[in-house]
């Protein structure tokens, strides 16, 4: 098992499938969060969604990249290596589910993929909701428990959960997780996302950033 210390990111097969097996339902009835939703609570900053159905979904990797291109859904779980992990999912503003399972592409075997341009300092997220945008710095991007999500609680990830791709930055708040991905740009400087611009971190830590706690 090739692990990140506590956080349990593993990659292989066969680990995969012993992973896989160990996955419970993800808990629910935790006060203070809605059961229904298996303790998440769906986010939208523009109201309704449009959805994009997998066969039609595609990637879009572009800026100080060495090779630009766009990644559809299969490309996705199949050109690249799968990376699955599963670990506690904190929102900033006080609610956290246990034990969620992802899987997809972590971000630096993307990088590696399209080669990183010289000048490169940040990536900029893009989604196809039209509004939200998010970024990382290069150094947190080559983190292996960044992940471009293809799944999630052990199926597809739904159209609320911002499928059929979205960002799952492990360290960092939900805030940082773009849903409905549509794009990644290399970018010479990180710029602020959709809610830094309204006053949360651009280093969105967990524990460690907008005074939620000390
Ligand atoms: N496109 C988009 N991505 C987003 C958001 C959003 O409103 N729109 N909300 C963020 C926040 S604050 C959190 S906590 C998580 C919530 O993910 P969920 O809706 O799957 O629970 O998505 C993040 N990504
Ligand atoms: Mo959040």
């Amino acid at each position: 098992m090739i692990g990140l210390g506590a956080v349990g990111v593993v990659t292989g097969a066969k680990v995969q499938r012993g992973v896989n097996r160990a996955l419970g339902p993800v808990s629910s009835g935790i006060s203070g969060i809605v059961p229904a939703a298996g303790g998440f609570r769906f986010y939208t900053v523009t109201g309704s969604v449009k959805r994009i159905e997998p066969a039609d979904y595609h990637l879009t990797v572009r800026g100080l990249v060495n090779h630009p291109r766009d990644f559809s859904f299969v490309e996705l779980q199949t050109a690249l290596p799968q990376t699955r992990m599963t670990d506690t999912f904190h929102c900033v503003t006080g609610w956290s589910v246990p034990k969620v399972a992802w899987v997809g592409v972590a971000l630096p075997d993307l990088l590696d993929a399209v080669g990183v341009g010289a000048g490169a300092r940040g990536v900029k997220f893009t989604s196809f909701d039209g509004e939200y945008t998010e970024s990382l710095t290069l150094e947190q991007a080559r983190r292996r428990d960044v992940i471009v999500a293809t799944g999630m609680l052990g199926g597809p990830v739904s159209h609320d959960h911002g499928g059929p791709v979205r960002m799952y930055v492990n360290p960092m708040y939900g805030y940082k997780s773009t849903k409905w991905l549509s794009g990644i740009e290399l970018v010479d400087k990180v710029r602020p996302g959709y809610w830094e611009t309204r006053g949360y971190d651009v280093d969105g830590w967990v524990g460690h950033s907008n005074g939620y706690t000390s």
